[in-house]
């Protein structure tokens, strides 16, 4: 519908052009390939040694206890190489994941693992030198969920966990030690995940069926989902060839004989057919999503509230000058506020004041009324003191007059 009209034309002989997809390859193969995977599971559930098993190798592993306090996810990077191909493997691994309590607890760390590689992602994207062509992708392309052969059914931490993830990885679920189980529980078992899992609305990774040379087998192998699995590094002798298994005292459990295990199909469906869908989904589905989510939530859109498209540059323009009205709105506001406090201060100090002057006043008078009270029992006491002072001097008088009186009696009487 967009884009001219294609006109399509035949060629009179040979061009080369058709050497391309060879173009591709030998570019692919200079540049060498990049997988990592996510191996999530309970603390001794098989994990390392079921990468050694898939890759033939001894990664180094490092076994954890069951007291971490928290969920650890330990990267490893390596490189390997096969024929002529170069493979740079990273294999990342839960540690003491469901040894918590609390679930959340358990499945963050992984969420928070998986954005922070898409996050790092986004941001060389976003340089504006970028080196896109030597930076390491640290993107997870495939988790492999490592479910616990219990027989029974799906812990709530594996619903809870894989729900978290399901957008952001792509989730290949396994029946981890699917030797520990029988043939007959294994294939309920594997019943009883997948109806639990479409329940759940869980949506885990399925093969492609896009490319034809292999709809046939993955379309098989969809049904198979999810693979029960057992790993070992050791040989035993099988008839005259040694080969992976688990020995017991009733038997050998042979882990790349398909009628004993499920190892081979996952071992073929991962790394011979689909890894490099696994690297594609996770580059134009997982990583999209988050960077959509992302710009979006950093105010980025296509188009505008009518849908008519609106670029980098528009946004950016529009945000830088939404942000000068808000700033000068913001500018005003205090420069308000401020003249307001000084407002209510100074009233505040004016009120002070005139309390301070009415208490002062107060006391004025009360000293005043005091004073004058006092004044007038000074001048009671004066005017006391002075009739006082009368009337001694009148009993003086008196006393002195009896005294001559009585000495005449006295003289009188003598004669
Ligand atoms: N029966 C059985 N045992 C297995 C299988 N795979 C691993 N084991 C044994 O389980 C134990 C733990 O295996 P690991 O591969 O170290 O488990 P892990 O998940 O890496 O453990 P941590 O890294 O410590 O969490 C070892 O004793 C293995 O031999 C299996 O498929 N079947
Ligand atoms: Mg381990």
């Amino acid at each position: 519908s967009l884009g001219p009209v294609l006109r399509p034309l035949s060629l009179a002989g040979h061009v080369g052009f058709d050497s391309l997809p060879d173009q591709l390859v030998n570019k692919s193969i200079c540049q060498g390939f990049c997988f990592n995977i996510l191996c999530i599971g309970e603390t001794g559930i098989g994990k390392s040694t079921l990468m050694d098993t898939l890759f033939n190798t001894n990664f180094e592993n490092f076994e954890s206890s069951h007291f971490e306090p928290q969920v650890k996810l330990r990267a490893q990077t390596y490189d390997l190489h096969e024929s002529n191909v170069r493979l740079r493997l990273t294999v990342v691994n839960t540690v003491g994941f469901g040894d918590q309590m609390n679930k959340q607890e358990s499945y963050q760390p992984v969420v928070d693992y998986i954005d922070r590689q898409f996050e790092s992602f986004l941001q060389e994207e976003l340089k504006i030198k970028r080196s896109l062509h030597n930076y390491h992708d640290s993107r997870v392309h495939a988790c492999l969920y490592f479910i616990s052969p219990s027989g029974h059914s799906l812990k709530s931490l594996d619903l809870v966990t894989m729900k978290k993830l399901d957008s952001k990885v792509n989730i290949i679920p396994v029946i981890a030690k699917a030797d520990t189980i029988s043939k007959s529980e294994l294939h309920k078992f594997k019943i009883k995940i997948m109806s639990e899992l479409v329940s759940n609305g869980v949506q885990i990774y399925q093969f492609p069926l896009d490319d034809e040379t292999v709809a046939k087998v993955n379309t098989a192998m969809n049904g198979h989902l999810p693979f029960a699995v057992v790993g070992s590094t050791e040989e035993v002798s099988v008839g005259n060839k040694m080969v992976k298994a688990r020995q017991y005292p009733w038997g050998v459990v042979q882990v790349e004989n398909e009628s004993h295990c499920d190892f081979v199909k996952l071992r073929e469906m991962l790394i011979c057919i689909n890894m490099e869908d696994l690297r594609e989904q996770t580059h134009t589905h997982h990583y999209e999503l988050y960077r959509r989510c992302k710009l979006e939530e950093m105010g980025f859109q296509d188009t505008d509230p009518e849908c008519k498209p609106v670029s980098l540059q528009q946004t950016y323009e529009a945000k830088r000058q939404e942000f000068l009205v808000e700033l000068q709105k913001r500018e005003d506001e205090m420069r308000q506020m401020f003249v307001q406090r000084v407002k209510l201060k100074e009233s505040e100090l004016k009120e002070d004041e005139r309390e301070l002057q009415s208490r002062f006043e107060q006391l004025k008078r009360l000293h005043a009324d005091e004073k004058s009270a006092l004044e007038e029992k000074k001048r009671l006491l004066d005017e006391d003191q002075s009739s006082f002072g009368k009337r001694r001097a009148a009993a003086q008088l008196l006393q002195a007059q009896s005294l001559t009186a009585n000495g005449k009696k006295d003289k009188d009487r003598k004669k």
